[in-house]
């Protein structure tokens, strides 16, 4: 018990919240031992999931009192930056919610301090690559066993999205997970980006055009188109089919209970990413608290890869907004995260 990894959460919104209840149920070798969360209620509903947890405004307060040996941020991206600051400049390790922070130049010095330190601390959380089926695809690729890849047709569909849901988040909150995973699947970054519209779906809120269909060009030629669809009401879902020389490839198919009843034939499926990548984020977490303990401190995106996310969502932005191909340009990778 007293080796366990001491883990400050920061956030107790949706994702973090339901991170406090991971950690203390399903992770082995660690710990909830601060919840930094500004909204006392919201603090004290995560602190009945974390017992002993003590519950602090400000990372800093969790940091001077010493509580805590690695950090989880689970806040909205704008947030991220006020605390990976000092999380880094106290040497602590980081398991960061996606986005890493919300454009590419504040990711720039982001990386800049965590290279003042004597090798990566950040893990960034883009839990995709920790889903099985996804893993499988990506061996596939690999092994080149159907031949090479040539296409990637990807669907992300929302049931629903809240008010505050933004144009943009079309691209920065969503399709973000797609410039993390892809380059990731095929082994090659993203050189280019387009955004296309469909009709409009007239049950989406009001400020939103879409869905919107991105194209992606990576660099070995691989062409991506991914539906990002967010008001389709009857379910969450994110499915990927990968067009081989020689084969086809399907992930993230329906595989709930099957029904049959009223003439009727019937599979349960998600209606939220909480459940739909609940044991990829078990993974994810399970692998980071691993590494850390281990004194590996990542096993998983990096920086590095936050800030070409960052670059690629910047381009998908503009193609939103102004149309056109918008090629993505990322400097060399600096050696500290070969
Ligand atoms: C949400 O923030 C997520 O990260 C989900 O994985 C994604 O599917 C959804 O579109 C986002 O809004």
């Amino acid at each position: 018990m007293s080796n366990d990894l001491r883990v400050g959460v920061v956030g107790a919104g949706l994702m973090g919240a339901d991170h406090i209840t991971r950690i203390t149920n399903r992770i082995a070798g660690a710990v909830v031992s601060a919840i930094v969360e500004p909204d006392a209620g919201r603090a004290a509903a995560a602190a009945e999931d974390a017992p002993g947890a003590q519950t602090f405004g400000r990372i800093e307060a969790a940091i001077e009192a010493g509580v805590v040996d690695a950090v989880l941020i689970a806040t909205p991206g704008r947030f991220h930056e006020p605390v990976l600051v000092p999380a880094l400049e106290a040497k602590l390790p980081i398991l960061c919610e996606k986005p890493l922070t919300p454009d590419s130049a504040s990711s720039w010095e982001i990386l800049e301090l965590e290279q003042q330190l004597d090798r990566p601390h950040i893990q960034v959380g883009f839990m995709r690559r920790f889903d099985a089926e996804y893993q499988q695809l990506r061996e596939l690729v690999a092994s080149k066993d159907a031949g090479e890849l040539m296409l990637l047709r990807c669907a992300h569909r929302n049931p629903s999205v809240p008010d505050t849901y933004t144009q943009e988040m079309l691209i920065n909150d969503s399709v973000v997970h797609e410039f993390d995973v892809v380059p990731w699947l095929a082994g090659s970054p993203v050189a280019s980006v387009e955004v296309k519209f469909p009709r409009r779906n007239s049950l989406s809120p009001a400020q939103l055009q879409e869905p919107i269909l991105v194209l992606m060009k990576l660099e070995n030629g691989v062409l991506v188109d991914v539906e990002m669809n967010v008001s389709v009401q009857f379910g969450y879902q994110v499915a990927t089919e990968a067009v081989f020389e020689s084969g086809l490839a399907r992930i993230g198919q329906p595989s709930g209970l099957q029904t049959w009843g009223d003439g009727r034939f019937s599979i349960a499926d998600h209606t939220s990413f909480v459940t739909r990548f609940a044991r990829a984020y078990d993974e994810q977490i399970q692998r980071w608290v691993n590494a850390v303990r281990s004194g590996a401190l990542v096993d998983g995106p990096n920086s590095w890869d936050g800030y070409r996310v960052a670059l690629a969502c910047e381009a998908g932005v503009k193609a939103l907004n102004q149309g056109g191909v918008v090629p993505v340009e990322a400097p060399a990778r600096p050696d500290f995260y070969a």
